[in-house]
């Protein structure tokens, strides 16, 4: 059996089911015994990288420090969820080869802006739309669609089962559950 940690990287809009499918795969893996560690804006935006707003420069710099420790994690042998809009195709892809390719799944979670708008879990699009919020992405900041990702999940369209079906799949090429 092998217990190879790996990295999951979700990418995707605000409101787009980032942290809902690492939850669902977060259950999955520890059902199967993994060690697993979650990463997302609350516990990384609020602490580590308390000193960056949304600016391309800082989100760049935001990624460049998750990358940082995804590795450390999973160096130490725990699976690691990274949740993040992550907009930046050249971002992402220094984080896979700072992690390696061999141990990073990146999983792109594919919902129309439309309904994460409709959705609007935070009213943030609201805000974004009314002008309060800037360089929101997906209105006034960018984001580039992954040219290569190992999964597209298509939440809007799949129930999250389904989608939880499909990343499992992947992520059972990379390590034994
Ligand atoms: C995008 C924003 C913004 C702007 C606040 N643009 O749905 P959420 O609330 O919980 O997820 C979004 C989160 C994005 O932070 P990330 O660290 O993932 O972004 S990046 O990878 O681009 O560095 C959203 C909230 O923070 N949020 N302002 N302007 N999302």
């Amino acid at each position: 059996l092998k217990q190879q940690p790996i990295v999951v990287w979700f990418t995707g809009l605000s409101g787009s089911g980032k942290s809902t499918m690492s939850n669902l795969l977060e259950n999955e893996l520890h059902e199967s015994g993994f060690k697993t560690y979650a990463l997302d804006g609350d516990n990384i935006r609020h602490g580590l990288c308390n000193d960056l707003a949304f600016t391309d420069e800082d989100r760049v710099e935001n990624i460049r420090r998750i990358g940082e420790v995804s590795k450390l994690f999973v160096d130490a042998g725990i699976v690691v969820l990274s949740s993040f809009v992550s907009p930046f195709k050249e971002d992402r892809d220094r984080v896979k080869h700072l992690v390696g390719e061999h141990r990073f799944i990146e999983v792109f979670v594919d919902c129309p802006i439309e309904i994460c708008e409709q959705r609007d879990v935070k009213g943030l699009y609201k805000k974004a739309r009314e002008g309060q919020i800037k360089n929101f992405t997906g209105i006034d900041s960018p984001f580039e669609l992954p040219k290569n990702p190992d999964v597209v999940l298509k939440t809007a369209g799949e129930s999250p089962q389904e989608s939880l079906e499909k990343l499992l799949k992947v992520v059972e090429s990379k390590i034994s559950l």
